[in-house]
């Protein structure tokens, strides 16, 4: 097999021959997107290594984004996550919604006086305070996104409210976001983002702004997102005028 012959004239360790097997499979096709592997002890034994070595492999691949695992399921070969550029969705729900475990590390997490720019995306006065929100998107153990959020305290008064999802924090307060302007374009990650996202710097990334709004015109969030580039399909549908 294309694993035997690759073992026999390379030294690296066994895991990381299996890892770069899987990735070659998944980058020409022999596996496809939403396929699903064989378990780790089935594997194992197809190809005569230790548990251990393919679960270091697979989840070499699982924080590359590459595969994906769902709890209970197995693993599966990552299909990019489709999502609605017209939807007022929150991460969480993008991800519940397809069986995955969407969680926020914190980078940075507080509160303080609100920046210039700041005041004029939330339409606040000099002098007010914001909470603040850096955060690593992930799901599944695969880093999605890193999000900068700010949210006027008087809507959100302890930063300690959001336990992971803002948007679960802003339905236990009662707070409804109505609608949302946002806009998108193209990055690649610097490499302090890189680091964060454990991705060669310079992959291509989604800077979306999202200014969120409440009935009364309020805005209850200024976030600045950035996606990976390779995991999302946006898609919006359009009405002539
Ligand atoms: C999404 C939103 C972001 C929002 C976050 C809340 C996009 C491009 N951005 O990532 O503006 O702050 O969801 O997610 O959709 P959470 O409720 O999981 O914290």
């Amino acid at each position: 097999s294309e694993y035997h012959r690759q073992s026999a004239t390379r030294r690296a360790p066994a895991y990381q021959h299996l890892r770069r097997t899987l990735q070659h499979a998944i980058e020409n096709g022999e596996l496809t997107a939403g396929q699903a592997l064989p378990g780790e002890r089935e594997l194992g034994r197809l190809l005569d290594l230790s548990r251990v070595t393919v679960r270091k492999a697979i989840s070499g691949l699982v924080e590359d984004g590459l595969l994906m695992q769902r709890q209970g399921a197995g693993t599966f070969v990552a299909e990019r996550i489709v999502k609605s550029f017209s939807a007022l969705t929150s991460f969480t729900d993008d991800l519940r919604a397809r069986g995955l475990d969407p969680r926020s590390e914190f980078l940075e997490r507080g509160i303080g006086e609100v920046t210039p720019e700041e005041a004029m995306a939330l339409n606040l006065s000099p002098g007010a305070q914001v909470v603040r929100y850096y955060r690593l998107r992930t799901a599944n153990d695969t880093a999605l996104a890193l999000e900068r959020t700010v949210v006027p305290a008087d809507i959100l008064p302890d930063p300690a409210q959001v336990e992971n999802s803002l948007y679960a924090a802003f339905e236990k307060l009662g707070i409804r976001p109505a609608r949302a302007l946002q806009r998108l374009r193209a990055i690649a990650f610097d490499a302090e983002q890189a680091r964060l996202m454990r991705l060669p710097e310079g992959s291509p990334g989604l800077f979306i702004e999202r200014r969120t709004f409440l009935d009364d015109g309020r805005v209850v969030e200024f976030t600045r997102s950035f996606y990976r580039g390779d995991a999302y399909d946006f898609v919006a549908e359009l009405h002539s005028e």
